[in-house]
């Protein structure tokens, strides 16, 4: 069976999650200890120490989207990418801004929560610069209801968790974004929550940020 290494409040693991689900291919997901993603022993299977990691079979391999690229090359059916090269490129645009921005961002405004950086001065362009993705990411989607239209695609599964974190963390810093401000992702996240993967992992998470 696949094994996937994840913690359950981790939006790039989310992404994984919600795509092995929509596949309908089974997975194991260990607990994993506080630290183990820094023991030699996971650090012998990815070397940089993060997750989401998948294990199938004999193979690993780990970057959500490497992992969820391989689960569509290996696993076609059902497909979590448009049909058109155009829509792919589209698909894979949406993800990456995800990963290489929006998400570090996200990620940058949780761990200031705990770690005394939120609502210093020093802060706050950190603070802008989430409000600015999230305006670039709000002008750049014409979702319908998908952002690639009527099909859930793998840049559904990568804003889901996300999305949560738009929401809670700019509400956290003292930035509130809400429909007003983001009405086209406020409608994507209304359809894209009604779907089984994506409502079983954000509930999920939501367990996990609460402590439970
Ligand atoms: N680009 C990576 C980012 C993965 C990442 O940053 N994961 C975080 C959790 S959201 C992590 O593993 N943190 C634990 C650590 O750094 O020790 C991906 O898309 O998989």
């Amino acid at each position: 069976m696949i094994k996937l290494f994840q913690l359950p409040y981790s939006h790039y693991s989310a992404k994984v999650k919600i795509a092995l689900l929509e596949k309908g291919l089974p997975y194991e997901a260990p607990v994993l200890e506080a630290g183990y993603t820094r023991s030699a022993e996971y650090l012998a299977r990815n070397p940089l120490g993060k997750v989401p990691y998948l294990v199938d079979g004999e193979f690993g391999v780990g970057e959500s989207e490497v992992i969820v690229e391989y689960l569509e090359e290996r696993y076609p059916d059902p497909p979590l990418l448009p049909r058109s090269i155009e829509g792919r490129a589209r698909s894979r645009w949406l993800s990456r801004f995800h990963d290489l921005y929006l998400g570090p961002q996200l990620s940058t405004l949780y761990f200031a929560l705990s770690d005394g950086r939120a609502g210093t001065p020093a802060f706050a362009p950190e603070v802008d610069r989430f409000v600015e993705l999230v305006g670039l990411l709000e002008s750049h989607v014409d979702p319908a209801p998908y952002f690639l239209g009527a099909e859930f695609t793998l840049a559904d599964a990568s804003y889901a968790l996300s999305y949560h974190y738009v929401v809670t963390l700019g509400a956290a810093h003292g930035r509130p974004l809400g429909p007003a401000d983001m009405p086209k992702l406020t409608g994507w996240f209304a359809a894209v929550s009604a779907r089984p993967s994506v409502a079983k992992v954000l509930d999920a998470a939501k367990v996990a940020l609460a402590g439970g």
